[in-house]
């Protein structure tokens, strides 16, 4: 028997992930999109910041995708009856900063309909370092259901009743 040697075959790939000295970068995931049950009301847009090596500030948000876009924060732990918006929002070195509910977050009002059908939206994050993030963030319904890839077998019965013809 000679299970021990061949538990070293290590693959050779691993060795480069040990030697990063670079700083670490500022970046941004979990993005995504909430639609407001009515669909005269904004949607509401979600993701987290990690901070890099320095102290930055988010200073704007955009899309193409959407007629209208704000930073907002909400006060007092609630929804969305008292919110304001904000023009920037300060980002600590290797601080993370979350838009969530309840707290800070996108509005957006007029969502391009082909987007809401593909899922996605992209968001272009501008820093004061200079800085130009583009993530993508998926669009769920009301209840949180992805709207883009519908599935064949729904399980969750008849969220997706109608269907355009063109
Ligand atoms: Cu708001």
């Amino acid at each position: 028997m000679n299970a021990l040697a061949r538990a070293i075959g290590l693959p050779a790939a691993l060795a480069l992930l040990g030697g990063c000295g670079r700083e670490k970068p500022l970046y941004v995931d979990g993005a995504y999109v909430r639609l407001n049950p009515n669909p005269d009301n904004p949607a509401a847009g979600y993701f987290t910041i990690h901070g890099g090596e320095r102290p930055v500030t988010l200073r704007a948000v955009e899309t193409d995708a959407a007629v209208r876009l704000e930073m907002h924060e909400s006060m007092g732990g609630g929804g969305m009856a008292s919110m304001k918006a904000i023009d920037s929002v300060d980002v600590p070195a290797r601080a993370t900063v979350s838009f969530a509910p309840g707290g800070k977050h996108l509005m957006l009002w007029t969502i391009n309909p082909q987007a809401i059908a593909a899922g996605k939206i992209q968001f272009k994050l501008t820093f004061s370092n200079g800085d130009r993030i583009l993530v993508d963030a998926e669009i769920q319904g009301p209840t949180g259901n992805p709207t883009g890839n519908a599935p064949e077998a729904p399980t969750t019965g008849t969220t997706h009743a109608h269907v355009e013809v063109h």
